[in-house]
């Protein structure tokens, strides 16, 4: 039996365990990346586990999420990561540059190779063949000093792409159609595998387009094979010689397969307030106040010069407000060259900086009740930094369509010839804006510059044990880390996190904060009780970092999303799923739980453990491996690497 793409590159870098789906293994990571929002305090970890210099083969420090610098919060951050990386050997990827994932795709990732990032869209990098992956910053702070990355050794969904896509669907739409079969449930432990001769005819942008929001289904990782297409895009980027074949054996048996027909499929939105909630466009019919066009999903070259022919000589209805982010330097200063952005600063495009800006809910919030048509990849309530507002996310062509007669609508309605832009057969290459490690010999001189909002990461102490505690709050199903840990105008607080720990599910419960500070203060553990699919979204440690902080020692869910699921063990709070789903509508807020012989059940390795609330007993599954335990016996995984575990 044949292998497919994703065990033969992940069997090259198994360093722990044997390559059995559903097993932990623990992966050698090749190269790293980390943006500001994650990486201040990804360092700070790696800091403190007292290295001199990074293991990886390349690591890149990437400044793009907070880079409105409101005060001298982000500021103080970017010194910091610019004097980590003079410091340990990183390539420091300036704020200007562009998103990391963009970034790293035109510059840094390569077919074969593995790729950790402090960001949940890291398997953009996936569009070139590598194995890439999103985790906490803490797993990446570990995987750059030479530590081993663990995951559950994937299942792999083949998703075979047949025919050709018709004028005016985009790669966007193909990813959507993905989303809409698979779902943002039930998919974790999964990688998504692309293959079929649809495959041939998309571009690499193209195809990170779709590993990229491949994210949003709860899978590992999205991989395309490393073809033709691929040689012609790191050609085009200079970066030819890296180029390998990579495909699946001709035998290679999946578990599960989806065909789909590009040419079957029709020009795509998902609808408020979830990616998943996919539906035609020619069912909406929209009246729409502001487009947003950009983010790592879709600001590449093909993508903005393909909306700068549709509005070429055109004017912005009243009505609407449009706003541009190009993905990258390298994007904006190639349609700055050619002319097109003049094309949309004269259709009365607002030009933003190429970072991820609006995506992240820190600029260009909508208002209240309104219709905003975004290119990003998540459209959960409240991330776009108005609560009231109706995103719906689209290809940049229908975004561009709706931007030229303030409908969202189907755009073949629009009735224009579909501009066709070929991917260039050179990219404009300045890598000015990358700082390259210093040579080795002349590292330890920099200083680390470290300002005032940057504290040190607070480390828990060893589980205790009993837990007990009370159910501090209870949420429902679907609840993103968007909403435990809200980004937009509480970004700036992501190295201080006593400060940060304030807005812990602050769009779900204000109080909720004071109130586990105080339990927690008295010596009562704070416990979550949650639905399905808890803590999908965003990859970012501080929603289970500032829970730990706020007293946080377990949450009890119908189901956890991966990434979440590690970030919770990685700071020392149980995560575990109910054996019986209906024992979730027993516990209310506010119920008091003991979860007796907690250190004990770890130790000894207990698949299931009985909590008490009142009279009742519920079970609970443990789903942890081996190592997973041990990390929560010694209250993380800072304090378990400290102790020299993770080799
Ligand atoms: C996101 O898109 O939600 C983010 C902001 O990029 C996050 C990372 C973060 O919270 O800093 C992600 O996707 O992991
Ligand atoms: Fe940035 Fe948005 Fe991409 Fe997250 S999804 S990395 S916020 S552009």
């Amino acid at each position: 039996m044949g292998y497919t793409l994703t065990e033969k590159i992940l069997r090259e870098h198994l360093v722990n365990g044997s390559y059995k789906p559903g097993e932990e293994i623990g992966i050698k990571i090749d190269q790293t990346l980390t943006q500001d929002a994650t990486g201040t305090m990804a360092y700070l970890q790696f800091e403190s586990m007292g290295l001199s210099k990074i293991a990886t083969e390349l690591s890149v420090s990437y400044v793009d999420h907070n880079t409105i610098q409101v005060g001298f919060e982000n500021s103080d951050d970017h010194a910091y990561l610019q004097s980590i990386a003079e410091k340990y050997g990183l390539y420091f990827s300036r704020p200007g540059n562009g998103i990391c994932h963009q970034v790293h795709l035109e510059r840094f990732a390569r077919p074969g190779k593995t790729l950790l990032g402090s960001d949940s869209h890291t398997p953009t990098a996936g569009g070139v063949g590598s194995i890439a992956m999103g985790a906490g910053g803490l797993d990446v702070a570990v995987a750059m000093g030479g530590g081993a990355y663990y995951i559950t050794c994937p299942r792999v969904i083949n998703v075979h792409l047949i025919g050709s896509l018709r004028l005016w669907v985009t790669a966007k739409d193909v990813v959507l159609k993905v989303l809409q079969i698979l779902t943002t449930k039930g998919n974790v432990g999964y990688a998504c595998e692309y293959t079929g001769d649809g495959v041939e005819r998309l571009t690499v942008p193209e195809r990170a387009t779709i590993t990229n929001m491949g994210a949003e289904t709860g899978v590992t990782t999205s991989i395309f094979p490393s073809d033709l297409q691929t040689k012609r895009f790191l050609d085009a980027q200079g970066r030819g010689d890296q180029w390998i074949p990579l495909a699946p054996d001709e035998d290679a048996v999946y578990d599960k397969v989806i065909e789909i027909d590009l040419s079957q499929i029709e020009p795509l939105a998902a609808a408020p307030h979830s990616p998943g909630n996919v539906l035609p466009v020619h069912e909406l019919n929209l009246p729409v106040d502001q487009v947003m066009i950009g983010s790592c999903t879709n600001s590449s070259y093909v993508d903005l010069m393909t909306v700068a022919e549709m509005v070429k000589g055109q004017r912005l209805p009243h009505g609407v407000s449009l706003g541009i982010a190009p993905g990258s330097r390298q994007v904006l200063n190639t349609i700055a060259k050619n002319g097109a952005l003049s094309d949309l600063i004269s259709f009365g495009a607002r030009i933003l900086e190429s970072a991820c800006g609006f995506c992240i809910g820190n600029s260009l919030s909508p208002r209240t009740d309104s219709v905003s048509v975004r290119t990003s990849n998540r459209n959960f309530k409240g991330r776009s930094g108005t609560s009231g507002a109706n995103v719906y996310l689209t290809s940049p062509v229908v975004a561009a369509a709706a931007a030229l007669t303030g409908i969202l609508a189907d755009p073949r309605r629009l009735k224009i010839s579909y501009p066709v832009i070929e991917m260039p057969e050179h990219f404009e290459i300045d890598d000015s804006m990358i700082i390259p490690p210093l040579p080795e010999g002349t590292r330890s001189k920099a200083t680390v510059r470290r300002g005032p909002n940057i504290g040190e990461p607070p480390i828990n102490a060893p589980m205790s044990e009993d837990i007990r505690g009370v159910v501090t709050i209870k949420v429902g199903d679907y609840v993103t880390t968007d909403h435990i840990m809200p980004a937009g105008s509480r970004l700036k607080y992501r190295s201080n996190v006593p400060k940060y720990s304030e807005f812990v599910f602050e769009p779900m419960d204000k109080e909720f904060s004071a109130r586990a500070a105080t339990l927690r203060d008295n010596g009562i553990h704070n416990l979550i009780v949650a639905g399905v699919s808890y803590g999908q979204g965003s990859s970012r440690e501080h929603a289970a970092l500032c829970p730990m902080y706020l007293g946080v020692k377990a949450v009890l869910a119908k189901s956890i999303e991966r990434i979440h699921a590690s970030n919770l063990v990685n700071f020392g709070i149980v995560p575990l799923t109910f054996a019986d789903e209906s024992d979730y509508d027993s516990l209310e807020n506010g119920a008091e739980i003991i979860i007796p012989g907690i250190n004990n059940a770890l130790e000894t390795g207990a698949e299931v453990i009985k909590a008490i609330s009142g009279r009742k007993e519920i079970k609970l599954k443990m789903d942890l491996s081996k190592r997973q335990r041990g990390i929560l016996l010694a209250g993380g995984l800072l304090p378990y690497t400290v102790l020299g575990n993770n080799r």
